[in-house]
């Protein structure tokens, strides 16, 4: 049994639809960040870092953070979304530290100023929005010929970066600017295992469609 710890953002979502799609048996344990749980003691001694996700694998008593690694090792555990052919799988983790690296905290610092706080930097506004419609347009113009991120088939990459796709709203962004990413987005959405993961650890969740 894994054991997630979580809570209704993009990167908790990234694990409940990885363990959805990959059909492993796991418990969530709710950890509501706008109450500050993630800075209790037993929350750090899992997570130093005091950020969801989280998560603890029965099997060996291990305790993984980071969303990116989290998604490596269940890919591993369970071997689906991680492809074996070596230049394939380099082609997932490309996409998958762009996720990390970029689109993720690039995304989340758009939230921060065009969602939570508008009007309290004009500057950081202006650069959150630009740099996010910078890499919408890389992520479309990768879609335009290819049906998943990284490589043919689904794949942690795409698993990575829908759900901060989902929060389009949140960034100002028009997905209809972006027909590749609203293509795949949408199509992405129809699968049952998205839909169950998106609704972790809230049911009442639902996607936005644009
Ligand atoms: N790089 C981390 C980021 C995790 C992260 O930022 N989690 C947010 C929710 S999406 C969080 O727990 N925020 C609580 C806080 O910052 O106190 C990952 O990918 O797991």
């Amino acid at each position: 049994m894994i054991h997630l710890y979580t809570w209704g953002t993009p990167n908790g979502r990234k694990i409940s639809i990885m363990l959805e799609e990959v059909s492993l048996p796991y418990r969530v344990v709710p950890v509501d960040i706008t109450k500050g749980e993630q800075f209790a003691v037993d929350f750090l001694s899992i997570n130093p870092n005091n950020k969801i996700p989280v998560i603890v694998d029965d099997e060996n008593g291990q305790s993984f953070f980071e969303s990116g690694a989290i998604l490596l090792y269940l890919a591993e555990k369970s071997g689906k979304l991680l492809p074996d052919d070596v230049a394939e799988k380099w082609k997932v983790m490309q996409w998958l530290m762009w996720q990390m690296a970029g689109q993720g905290p690039m995304l989340g610092q758009a939230h921060h100023f065009l969602h939570f706080n508008p009007g309290k930097s004009e500057y950081a506004e202006e650069r959150y929005l630009l740099e996010a419609k910078r890499l919408y347009s890389v992520l479309d113009k990768q879609l335009e010929q290819n049906r998943h991120v990284a490589v043919d088939e689904l794949s942690i990459a795409d698993i990575g970066i829908w759900p901060w796709v989902s929060r389009y709203q949140f960034q100002k962004i028009d997905l209809h600017d972006y027909p590749n990413v609203l293509e795949w987005y949408l199509r992405l959405a129809q699968r049952p295992a998205f839909q169950a993961g998106y609704k972790v650890p809230d049911a009442s969740q639902e996607i936005v469609f644009p």
